[in-house]
């Protein structure tokens, strides 16, 4: 069989991976990305279970490289949906003519590094070999489905899906008793969907939830106008931002040092604004102490509790034992009404553990639950998962697995040291989902590109980390993540929600405008703490 080979390949074809492909070539690399879809959108492609949609602001979840992109393209919504975002994808995709380098329903499966010809070799689901100079990694940071090891879990006799690889052709819920298991932000948008079709619905909660009010409006000509002139003001907002948004309180107050009445009316304020952001950072302290933390914490259980008309189904959805914002805040349309609805019951897997399947039963606690469908809305391995899920392996042959066996670490969660020429966008060390994510992703792209332009120039081919440099950067992220309360969660966020994974907080909580300033900071000085070389 012939071997491709390309200067560059990009894993993935979501919204890195578009973006990744259009730079490359912008700097006259030939590159092929590979998909294990069978279209564009990574996240958005495989994330289509009903409910669906983005808890950004869709005028912040949008590309910024393109201005001509944002004038002519028209959100509907305050916050885009699944489908409207996988249509803008394919748009992006078509716009900038992305597809002729993409090979779609392919995986990568293995990647080598050849030490002698200082290229990697990877080995793909058709069975093709592909020989390139640099790889990059588009894969995401949540694409690695976890499903729970449950006792009998092969025996279920009915339909099971989990929300991660969702049908296209939807899932006909109809007269069924369906079983939900999970209630993280997926279980929170597929819960109240799934209520109005099913004959009965039962969700299995283990970890009850800090929800937040999504406040979603459809948007209007006049309103996408204003933020189509406002373009270039919302961008400089996004660079200075900590989390890249725009419009965005960047010097909030103290929730400590403020009076009972003041503190309240910037809750109802954030309340009324609604989405994932506008409370968790309202108060610059609420992130970090925990009595700060309370009053954000009650208001919203509180305010939360006034949906729900049954107080001892009240007490088990909001009878909390985290701070709010240490897990990742689901953002919620008509949540808590759901469990006001007749053909739905919430089974609390706290108490009642799931024990085992047994054909159509469920066994958990003194319950035995008879279902049709069961959807595991259970998560990701996250960030570090996608990666290991294929056999990487760097210099010496060492296994990517064999490195991680304790933590993941990425200079700048871009390149692992003895893993030369393989840039992970949004890796480990980076602050990844601590940020809007699309703004983040073209950061790194754009710092990628201008990495292997650089290199062109100087004839360089070989880029690798100093170790060193590695561990003071992972120092770094520890010392950081220290003060805030997300790394005494238990979460996907630390990896404690895979078993036997390394617990840890591998996201550089520092701020992205700040964590920009170092990469370009990194860049200016030659690409300081990388080794570039010529081979
Ligand atoms: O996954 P999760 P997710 N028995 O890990 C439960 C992004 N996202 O897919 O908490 C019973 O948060 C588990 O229980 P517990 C976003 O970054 C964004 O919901 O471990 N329950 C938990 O309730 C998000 O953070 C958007 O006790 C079990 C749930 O499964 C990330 O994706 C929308 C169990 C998993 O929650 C992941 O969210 C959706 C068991 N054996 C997702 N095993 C938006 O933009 C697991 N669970 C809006």
């Amino acid at each position: 069989m012939d071997t491709d080979e390309f200067d560059a390949v990009v894993i993935g074809a979501g919204i890195a991976g578009l973006y990744m492909i259009h730079r490359l070539r912008e700097i006259g690399l030939s590159v092929r990305a590979y998909e294990k879809g069978d279209g564009v959108g990574g996240t958005w492609y495989w994330n289509r279970y009903p409910g669906a949609r983005c808890d950004v602001q869709s005028w912040d979840y949008s590309y910024t490289f393109s201005e001509e992109l944002n004038q002519e393209w028209n959100w509907t919504e305050r916050y885009p949906t699944q489908p409207e975002i996988e249509r803008y994808l394919n748009h992006v995709a078509d716009r900038f003519d992305l597809r002729r380098d993409i090979d779609f329903g392919t995986r990568v499966d293995q990647a080598r590094f050849g030490e002698d010809q200082n290229k990697w070799i990877l080995r793909t689901s058709r069975d093709a070999t592909v020989v390139t100079r640099y790889l990059v990694s588009a894969v995401g940071a949540l694409s690695e489905r976890f499903v729970p090891k449950i006792n009998g879990i092969e025996t279920f006799t009915g339909e099971q899906y989990h929300t991660n690889g969702w049908p296209a052709e939807g899932v006909d819920f109809e007269n069924k008793r369906v079983g939900v298991i999970g209630t993280g932000s997926t279980g929170i948008q597929v819960i109240p969907q799934i209520a109005k079709e099913a004959e009965h619905l039962y969700v299995f909660q283990r970890t009850p939830q800090h929800v937040l009010p999504a406040g979603n409006y459809l948007l209007d000509d006049v309103q996408r106008r204003a933020l189509k002139e406002d373009f270039g003001q919302m961008l400089d907002e996004k660079l200075m931002n900590p989390v890249g948004l725009s419009n965005f309180p960047l010097d909030p107050p103290a929730a400590l040092e403020l009076d009972a009445e003041t503190r309240r009316e910037l809750l109802e304020e954030g309340w009324r604004d609604g989405g994932a952001v506008a409370l968790n950072r309202a108060f610059s302290d609420t992130g970090l102490d925990r009595k700060a933390n309370k009053f954000l914490a009650d208001f919203v259980a509180a305010k939360n509790r006034e949906a729900i008309d049954d107080p001892e189904v009240a007490d088990r959805l909001l009878t909390i034992d985290h701070p709010i914002g240490a897990r990742r805040t689901p953002v919620a349309i008509d949540y808590f009404e759901t469990y006001n609805r007749d053909n739905v019951t919430l089974v609390d897997a706290k108490t009642s553990p799931i024990e085992k399947i047994s054909g159509n039963v469920i066994h958990a606690g003194d319950d035995q639950i008879e279902l049709d469908v069961l959807v595991y809305a259970t998560g990701f391995d996250g960030v570090s998962g996608p990666l290991l899920s294929m056999d990487i392996q760097g210099v010496g042959g060492v296994p990517l697995r064999t490195k991680w066996a304790t933590r993941s670490t990425a200079y700048l969660g871009l390149i692992a040291s003895g893993f030369p020429n393989l840039f992970m966008i949004t890796g480990p060390g980076s602050p990844s989902v601590f940020s809007n994510v699309i703004f983040h992703i073209e950061q790194h792209v754009d710092w990628i590109a201008d990495c292997l332009a650089y290199m062109k120039e100087y004839d360089m081919n070989h880029i690798d980390v100093d170790p060193e440099v590695e561990n003071e950067w992972t120092q770094l992220v520890d010392d950081v993540g220290k003060s805030s309360l997300v790394g005494s969660t238990r979460s996907w966020w630390t990896g404690e929600n895979i078993p036997g994974k390394p617990a840890g907080l591998t996201f550089y909580l520092g701020g992205l405008q700040n964590y920009r300033a170092k990469c370009d900071e990194v860049a200016d000085k030659g690409y300081e703490g990388f080794v570039l070389q010529s081979r």
